[in-house]
């Protein structure tokens, strides 16, 4: 690991923070309170308060209010629009807050952090753009005595749970979807990374948007998140997360029907063909699984590799994994920051242990760091990896490589279908044709050619499988924050139909 001194400097004492409800701030009083150690630096930088269900009841009560008197649903695309923009400059003038924040409790790298509020900031403008297009359909088929028309309604009160990976970023990629449909929003950040979703809010304010359309309730997942997932007066939850919280969110969600979207856990392959650009495509697959230390949903985390070139390839592998740039996560040279908590490290070589266990080679890594301050893992490479092993199958949610090799396009697919998650998947290969066949089969919602974890609020994202359900960004995103009503209008007099 570098030795580096980082350029910004560690805040004296904890900020705190109270949460946002009606858009004004609550503070903590006598509520209990959490103190969020840094990942990178083992101190506390943010004081969080843990509300009650009361709280969420009331913030639920303030957002049913806002949604009601159509204070937000009732503006025009135009109007909307304009808060959106505004939210974006908003967030681009105070970029630079947003990401110390949020660097220093996620342990995620700075640069990294900046380029998420960057690109959050364009999600709100291109959302601005979905506000003014979203529309219905009209029937103008049914016959000279009937028109019809299909209109959408913002679906109403949504809660929204954010996990702690990109609390910024997930965040942009569902508040100003939610926002352009005209829904009011009950958020819960994770109780490790509340500090951006609470600035956030206080941006949209500014930004003119009425007050209480968005909330924030900070507090655990057992308590705010459950209570959240089963309360009677939400219409939608959109969650984020594990799969296993993912399951009891909607079974709690069972108690008033409400309609759940779901972004879950993954496993998801990285197919390298032999004919591939080597350089590059091993370029993308250490990309793939050290970003944001491979906390990440996407994260590329199954190499599925040609075995004619599975030993260069993996040397290749090797070779750049040792010149990730480990360290500070406030350094701007950092590439891998920490792993966000104590637990989830141990989680994470925990799997590594086990793939060896289980018959794996680590070919390089394996081990943490040793530091003075925090947790760093290094990037490491599990060889000779076989699709039954847990290593293969399960999420570890770290900088953890397993390497499958396989003899033909058919098995190639076939391996990467083999697996209860499907989030995303990518293919390495100069020939297109082998291309397009691979990712019309692959099961997963996500996919990239040549490329990985990247595109825009134009494309959709979410799982196929347990890796989800519906779809968030996009026009499919803000589609799914919407009612559909038929309206069917008579034309001319009624047939009678007494006497
Ligand atoms: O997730 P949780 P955790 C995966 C990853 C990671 C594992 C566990 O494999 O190792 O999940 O992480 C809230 N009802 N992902 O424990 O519990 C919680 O407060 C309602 C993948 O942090 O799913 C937080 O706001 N909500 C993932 C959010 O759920 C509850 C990102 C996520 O926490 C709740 C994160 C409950 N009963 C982890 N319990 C991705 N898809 O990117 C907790 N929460």
């Amino acid at each position: 690991m570098d030795t580096i001194s980082p350029s910004l400097s560690l805040p004296d004492s904890p900020r705190e923070f109270g949460f946002y409800v009606g858009g004004r701030w609550i503070e903590r009083g006598l509520r209990k309170h959490m103190e969020r150690v840094s990942p990178g630096h083992d101190i506390p930088v943010t004081r969080i308060t843990l509300c009650t269900k009361d709280d969420l009841d009331d913030a639920v009560r303030v957002a049913r209010r806002a949604f009601k008197d159509r204070r937000w649903s009732g503006l025009s695309g135009t109007g909307r629009a304009d808060v959106l923009l505004k939210a974006a400059a908003g967030i681009r003038e105070r970029a630079e807050e947003i990401a110390y924040w949020e660097t220093l409790e996620t342990g995620k790298a700075i640069s990294q952090a900046r380029n998420e509020v960057d690109g959050a900031a364009s999600i709100y403008e291109y959302c601005a753009g979905t506000a003014r297009s979203l529309h219905g359909d009209t029937f103008n088929n049914l016959g000279d005595k009937m028109l019809g028309l299909v209109t959408r309604e913002p679906i109403g009160v949504v809660g929204l749970i954010i996990p702690w990976n990109f609390p910024f970023f997930i965040l942009a990629e569902r508040i100003p979807f939610m926002l352009a449909a005209g829904c009011t929003i009950v958020a819960k950040p994770s109780e490790l990374t509340s500090a951006s979703a609470l600035i956030m809010a206080e941006i949209l304010t500014k930004a003119g948007l009425p007050d209480g359309v968005f909330n924030v309730v900070t507090g655990t997942g057992p308590e705010v998140g459950q209570a959240m997932a089963a309360h009677m007066d939400i219409d939608m939850i959109s969650f984020t997360g594990s799969t296993v919280t993912g399951r009891n969110v909607l079974l709690a969600s069972s108690s008033n029907f409400k309609k759940v979207g779901l972004e879950l856990g993954g496993k998801s392959p990285q197919i390298v063909f032999a004919d591939a650009n080597l350089d590059e495509a091993a370029d993308g697959v250490v990309f793939g699984v050290c970003f944001n230390a491979g906390q990440c949903c996407v994260s590329g985390s199954r190499l599925l590799v040609e075995r004619s070139i599975a030993e260069k390839f993996e040397r290749l592998v090797v070779e750049k994994f040792a010149k990730v740039r480990i360290g500070d996560p406030l350094d701007p040279r950092t590439q891998l920051g920490a792993i966000v908590s104590p637990a989830h490290n141990e989680k994470i070589l925990g799997y590594i242990k086990k793939g060896e266990e289980e018959g794996a080679r680590i070919a390089c890594g394996g081990k943490a760091i040793g530091t003075k301050a925090g947790r760093f893992i290094h990037p490491t490479l599990l060889s000779g990896v076989s699709n039954t092993m847990a290593v293969a199958r399960e999420e570890i949610f770290g900088p953890v490589l397993s390497s499958i090799p396989f003899d033909s396009l058919e098995e190639a697919v076939e391996l990467a279908n083999d697996n209860d998650y499907g989030l995303a998947a990518s293919v390495w290969t100069s020939n297109i044709d082998k291309a397009l066949q691979v990712i019309r089969s692959v099961q997963a919602g996500r996919t990239w050619v040549n490329t990985t974890i990247t595109g825009g609020p134009e494309m959709p994202i979410g799982g196929f499988k347990q890796s989800g359900t519906g779809r968030e960004t996009g026009v499919y995103g803000v589609e799914e924050y919407t009612e559909i009503k038929s309206i069917h209008i008579a034309i001319g007099r009624r047939e009678p139909w007494v006497g």
